[in-house]
């Protein structure tokens, strides 16, 4: 290759993935194909999370070349290198990328993005497999695990998920995934854990065999983050949903084999400048139990898909304005209402998924909020609350969730407060808990990326902040080597115990550390060499019935 040459645009194959590269124009700046090629695979695994695959900005802003070109290589360098209060990582003096890397990067943000190929029904099929059918399946639970009190931990690096028992501790399975298993969902029955990769495949998973394993799986695209079961009355393990954000689509699958049904693409209007948006990514997806219905978020249109799975064939689809970049979201304590983050826009909409409509629209008044499914409690004032931390800074944002018994309070922001430091991506509690527990895994400082902040909840006022204990998780971890960050609260089925992620660089050791919710004194460190980069846990029971 010589770097000054320009090219004509051919196709490359990133993993899986088969993207065009464009080529290069006379002006455009200097970079090899396999430079190109380089900088396609680290903007993929690092960059198209925030920023999407074709550059147009979400999280992150937008950065096709119209925009890039005029802020110039040396601002994109420093970008990079530095990052940003507002989210953007700093790539070069966390190390994490390589100053050859840097100067990469910055010169292929400069360049045309290039679009990976649609994925359709015969690329779905063709990677299809039902590895144990239906009626080979076990007919009764085979094993003597306690399958609602599993915990299926994401193993990010590894493409792989561990079960590990919510009171042995003991690992049951280490199950070969997909590359860094987003979440984990559970079908209504409680027999089949649904997980996705970032790389879209779905795995399912038969806890009642004797040792849980794969029964199908499919690929949905190539990158996706969400997958969900029905749990309608009467439709109970009937169907599976995977939402991706390459392509844009959804896709309803049957429930036993994972046989794609129905593919629905995503693509269209902004819900209200009503201009075209190219890639509007499925973000979190929830199954209603009010009616038969899967609430599909759409990030960059603003919308919200309340998607009719009781005729697939003439399928109704709800769809609710509500705001641009919606991210994830959990229900209220009584499961009607949904509340979800349009993220970049520090707002929550309030969806009725009774009657199926937008209830409300509320500021945090924080920076970007981001609740996972969020928390909900009874505040000793305001009565029945929904909680959201935030990735741009410390505080803690309370929603008022009640309208029959609290109607004055009801989806009004009711207070906000502090906690530990900016970077928060997760807050929970439980209805057994007086605690509220929230982290801070991407504050740039070591020791607050290790450690949780604990409110109590009955010592809560209208007036003044809570106080709040700081645990060192991480410190409780007892890892001498790299800078773990903590990340995720997750309560075992009584409610008794709370376990956190203690996640380290690959090739350094991780743990998962357990609290006990009354004492808050540490209960148990569970290593093992096989825990590389956990992540997200999900408790079999709590999941199913989404009790958060
Ligand atoms: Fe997540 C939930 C997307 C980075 C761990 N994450 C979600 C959901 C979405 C999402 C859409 C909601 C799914 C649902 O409810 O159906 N996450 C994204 C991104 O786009 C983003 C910002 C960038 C990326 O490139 O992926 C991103 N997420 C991360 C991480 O870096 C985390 C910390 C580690 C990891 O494993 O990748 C991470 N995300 C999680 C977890 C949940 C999640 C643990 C589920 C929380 C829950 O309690 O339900």
């Amino acid at each position: 290759d010589t770097p000054a040459a320009a090219y004509e645009p051919s196709m490359t194959t990133l993993g899986q993935i088969k993207v065009e590269i464009p080529g290069r124009r006379a002006d455009d700046p200097v970079m090899t194909a396999d430079e190109f090629q380089r900088g396609a695979q680290i903007y993929f695994e690092r960059c198209a999370g925030c920023h999407g695959v074709l550059r147009k900005g979400a999280t992150g802003k937008a950065l096709t070349p119209d925009i890039t070109r005029p802020l110039g290589y040396e601002h994109l360098h420093n970008f990079i290198t530095y990052g940003s209060p507002a989210g953007m990582p700093n790539w070069g003096t966390s190390g994490e990328l390589s100053e050859a890397d840097i100067d990469l990067m910055a010169r292929y943000v400069l360049m045309e993005p290039p679009a990976p190929p649609e994925f359709g029904m015969p690329e779905m099929k063709a990677s299809w497999k039902v590895l144990v059918k239906p009626e080979d399946r076990p007919t009764s639970k085979m094993n003597d695990i306690d399958i609602d009190n599993i915990f299926s931990v994401t193993l990010r690096d590894s493409g792989q998920v561990a079960l590990i028992d919510g009171k042995t501790y003991d690992i049951h399975a280490i199950i070969d995934t997909g590359y860094a298993v987003h979440i984990s969902r559970i079908s209504a029955s409680g027999r089949y854990l649904l997980v996705i990769g970032r790389d879209a495949k779905v795995n399912m998973i038969d806890l009642w065999m004797e040792t849980p394993g794969t029964v199908a799986e499919i690929k949905i695209g190539s990158e996706a983050r969400s997958v969900e079961t029905s749990k309608f009355e009467g439709y109970e393990d009937r169907y599976a949903i995977a939402g991706a954000y390459w392509p844009p689509q959804y896709v309803i699958m049957d429930g036993d084999t994972l046989e794609p049904l129905k593919i629905v693409s995503t693509r269209g209007n902004i819900y209200d400048e009503q201009t075209y948006h190219p890639e509007p990514r499925v973000a979190s997806i929830l199954a209603s139990h009010y009616n038969p219905e899967f609430i599909v978020n759409v990030k960059e249109t603003g919308k919200i898909l309340l998607v009719d799975y009781s005729d697939l064939k003439n399928l109704k689809t709800t769809e609710i304005e509500a705001e641009r970049f919606l991210h994830d979201g959990g229900l209220d304590s009584t499961h009607r209402y949904f509340l979800v983050a349009a993220n970049a826009r520090n707002k929550i909409a309030v969806v009725d998924t009774k009657e199926g409509k937008l209830t409300a629209l509320i500021d945090t008044e924080g920076q970007t909020p981001h609740p996972g499914r969020g928390a909900n409690f009874t505040h000793p004032v305001f009565g029945p609350v929904w909680a959201t931390s935030h990735l741009g800074d410390e505080s803690v944002a309370l929603i008022g969730t009640d309208p029959e018994g609290h109607p004055d309070n009801a989806w009004k922001l009711l207070d906000s407060f502090y906690a530990l430091g900016g970077g928060s991506l997760f807050i929970k509690t439980h209805p057994n808990s007086n605690h509220l527990y929230v982290d801070a895994t991407l504050n740039p400082d070591a020791e607050t990326s290790a450690s949780v902040a604990v409110f109590k909840i009955d010592e809560m006022t209208a007036d003044a902040d809570p106080d709040y204990v700081t645990l060192p998780i991480g410190e409780w971890a007892g890892i001498a080597d790299g800078q773990p960050r903590v990340v995720q609260p997750e309560f075992n089925k009584e409610g008794t115990e709370v376990w956190f992620s203690v996640w380290n660089a690959k090739d350094k050791e991780s743990a998962l550390v357990v609290v006990d919710d009354k004492t808050l004194e540490l209960k148990k460190v569970i290593k093992d060499p096989r825990l590389i980069t956990p992540t997200g846990k999900f408790n079999v029971y709590n999941t199913r019935g989404d009790v958060y």
